[in-house]
């Protein structure tokens, strides 16, 4: 072989190189932000029938809100079999988005309706509502504010006694604004975010909107897909502080996974 055609070589593997790391790595895509990975600890049942929306961990139970119209409920769940403790309905024009527990109480978003519900969290009756110019998807809590996505790259924060918008971030990636911005979850100073019709969560540095890293959970939507092919997108982040235990669901999942995450290797 001549020389000119071991540089042509060269150059032919470096650029299918590029293609496939293009292809098939985030960590790549997303240049210095961490990419992770997850391994199962623990599978518990999760209803195929519930289009999770919203998902919380509280004192030994889950709470969940379902989404929707005509089928939009809040739901006090046993972690262990998966049974609906308690639960109440909304009303058939809501869709129900995502919640999150402060205080006494329990905070559920509406996606097209603009309308928050307040319920008390040992009843889960209705105590108040608010309402919010934007749409409402993911919802979380810092233990001070509400935390909320709308579908955009933003992220807005709440007062939790007047609703008041507070302030805003734009999450960013190496690669510009993160859209679709869903279910949320508050851990240990970032925020989880799934992002609407993927397989990724980002995890997100609160205060500048910075992504700091990305949980790949492909192979668990493969999973459950494998097993109902009805399955709908990953959307849920739950986390147990106490227990330092984090759960993942989807909408039409029949199951909730304990995971570790994991940089990839
Ligand atoms: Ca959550």
């Amino acid at each position: 072989m001549t020389k000119f055609r071991y540089v042509v070589l060269f150059l032919v593997l470096i650029v299918i190189s590029i293609v496939a790391l293009a292809i098939s790595s985030p960590a790549e895509v997303n240049g210095v932000e961490i990419l992770y990975t997850y391994k199962v600890v623990q599978t518990y049942p999760h209803d195929p029938t519930a289009f999770t929306q919203g998902l919380v961990f509280h004192d030994g139970f889950l709470y969940e809100g379902i989404g929707l119209y005509g089928k939009s409920s809040l739901r006090k769940v046993s972690m262990e079999d998966g049974e609906v403790v308690e639960y109440v309905n909304l009303a058939r024009d809501y869709f129900g988005e995502g919640i999150t527990i402060l205080g006494e109480k329990v905070f559920q978003l509406t996606w097209r309706e603009n309308r928050g519900l307040v319920y008390d969290l040992a009843t889960l009756q209705q105590v108040d509502e608010f309402s919010y110019p934007t749409e409402g998807w993911g919802l979380t809590t810092d233990g001070k504010h509400l935390i909320m996505s709308d579908g955009s790259d933003v992220i807005t924060y709440l007062d939790p006694k007047t609703f008041e918008p507070l302030w805003s971030i734009g999450v960013q990636s190496e690669n510009g604004p993160v859209n679709r911005l869903n279910e949320l979850e508050y851990i240990n100073g970032e925020i989880y975010a799934n992002i609407w019709f993927s397989d990724l969560i980002a995890r997100i540095d609160p205060v500048t909107g910075k992504v700091l890293g990305w949980i790949d959970l492909g192979d668990l939507h493969r999973l459950e897909k494998a097993e109902n092919s009805k399955v709908d997108v990953m959307n849920g982040i739950a986390y147990d502080q106490e227990n330092e235990r984090l759960f993942i669901t989807g909408k039409l999942w029949s199951h909730i996974y304990e995971i570790l995450v994991c940089p990839y290797q």
